[in-house]
């Protein structure tokens, strides 16, 4: 069997199709006792913003059928201990590292993207203008059309590099093409989608949201057709943007859904906790997959569930 699982997001020529989903595996260091983290098509490290953040109250985790609540609130160590620890640790391991950036304004979005500009071993941004355990609603940018355009042109407008923007989209909106759209007229090379969806659990023996943060983001597969749904309208509409799919895929099958649905690339997110080795072992499947079905490669089924 020899299926060549190459692919590109933009500018970006990646050897293999799966990456970590930020925030599922850190900054992939903690990947490397499981694989070659330089094998994977990218390391998607976790949202980083200007300054340390001690996240939300907990409880931090809920699980729910067929997925998980997470309400973590952006922690993190900030820009510079990012690029002290884990960014050099990427670079020095040749590990092809797309990072997350996130801000609680356009002034902050913009600001990271001056500091990173320069900063070599960065293949690509992922702008999250979808997280949903901020303070506001007003600060997930992707739920409208003008304040995602606005992250989206400044990062633009700051970033000098050729690595690609992609930017994340969230899919509690009434149409997500109209957000796509605005986005990739603002200046993004692509997009990832989606991030989680604004859920709750409630613990009905003391009568109060479980999560300490009352509401968290649900992943995993109970999402999956959701993402493909959203995968697929946005491959419609604009089928020349490069599109990072995820949401809930836990196998090569459920890749090549969203391939077909006109992803290029996927990101492996919430199965990582109970499996690390997953985002080798879908890429595996995944060429099983295509071969079975007597494709040689995976670009050649990049949107294939539009045609005909
Ligand atoms: O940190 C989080 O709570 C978080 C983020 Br940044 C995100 O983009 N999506 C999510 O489900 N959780």
């Amino acid at each position: 069997m020899s299926v060549d699982l190459s692919t590109s997001l933009g500018s970006l020529q990646l050897a293999a199709p799966t990456m970590t989903a930020s925030g599922c595996a850190a900054a992939g260091r903690e990947l490397a006792q499981f694989g070659d983290v330089a094998s994977l098509g990218a390391v998607v490290t976790k949202s980083i913003m200007l300054n340390p953040r001690s996240g939300r109250a907990t409880p931090r985790m809920a699980e729910t059928p067929s997925g998980m609540l997470n309400s973590i609130g952006l922690q993190g160590p900030g820009l510079e201990a990012f690029l002290e620890k884990d960014l050099s640790w990427l670079v020095e391991n040749d590990v092809t590292t797309i990072v997350s950036i996130a801000g609680g304004s356009v002034e902050e979005f913009r600001e990271i993207a001056i500091r990173l500009r320069d900063v070599p071993g960065i293949a690509g941004l992922e702008v999250n203008i979808s997280c949903p355990n901020v303070e506001s609603r007003g600060q997930v940018f992707a739920c409208d059309p003008n304040s995602a355009s606005a992250v989206i042109e400044a990062v633009r407008a700051e970033w000098t590099s050729s690595a690609p923007i992609l930017a994340k989209l969230s899919p509690d909106v009434t149409d997500i093409v109209t957000i796509a759209r605005s986005v990739a007229d603002a200046g993004a090379d692509g997009v990832s989608m989606i991030n989680t969806l604004l859920g709750m659990v409630i613990d009905v023996d003391n009568m109060r949201p479980l999560l300490g943060g009352r509401t968290g983001g649900l992943s995993g597969p109970a999402i999956r057709p959701v993402a493909v749904r959203a995968v697929y309208q946005v491959h419609a509409a604009l089928p020349d943007l490069p599109i990072l799919g995820m949401g809930g895929i836990r196998s090569g099958h459920d890749a090549l859904e969203f391939i077909a649905a006109g992803a290029s690339a996927v990101s492996i997110g919430t199965v990582v906790f109970g499996d690390p080795g997953a985002p080798w072992r879908v890429a595996a499947e995944l060429a099983k997959e295509l071969d079975a079905r007597g494709y040689g490669s995976l670009r050649e089924v990049v949107g294939a569930a539009h045609k005909g």
